[in-house]
């Protein structure tokens, strides 16, 4: 069974502990079961990781690369945290790793401040969803079956 990879970056460890208003009442937890849920139904095996910490993101990345380069890996459903709109090494990493990425935000990031209109990650992703809350997820395993080529 070919794998996918969700991963979260910082501070999404804190998932349904704080903010709810923004970030609704689930816990990581609960995102990574209904991704594994939604991976297993549409035939794939869902790996899912978060880290605080920017160099472990990197090394995950490339070693999804290999995995892609290796067809046992389809892609990453990508939610980056704050480093979405601070990590030009992200950017690199996914160009480099040439690993098909879907780019998920739980809140739609154009509705708040500015400083999250922008993202590094988004030129180097395949496709770029948010707003759609931690359910999104889901949404976002979809969007990388179809964008991946492997629907
Ligand atoms: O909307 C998203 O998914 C974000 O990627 C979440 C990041 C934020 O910096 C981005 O601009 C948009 C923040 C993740 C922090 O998550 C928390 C969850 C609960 C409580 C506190 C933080």
């Amino acid at each position: 069974m070919k794998k996918i990879l969700i991963l979260n970056g910082p501070n999404l460890n804190l998932l349904g502990t704080r903010e709810p208003a923004i970030y609704g009442h689930e816990t990581l937890a609960d995102v990574e079961q209904l991704c594994r849920n939604e991976g297993e139904r549409l035939g794939f095996e869902v790996d899912c990781r978060q880290s605080n910490y920017e160099g472990q993101l990197i090394d995950w990345i490339h070693e999804a690369g290999r995995q892609c380069a290796t067809g046992k890996m389809i892609g990453v459903v990508f939610n980056p945290g704050a480093l979405t709109h601070t990590s030009v090494a992200l950017h690199d990493a996914i160009r480099g790793a040439n690993v098909p990425v879907v780019e998920y935000h739980i809140s739609n990031v154009h509705t708040r401040e500015s400083f999250r209109h922008h993202s590094w990650i988004s030129p180097v992703a395949k496709a770029v969803m948010a707003g759609f809350g931690v359910r999104g997820y889901a949404l976002a395993v979809q969007a990388l079956v179809q964008v991946a080529g492997a629907a």
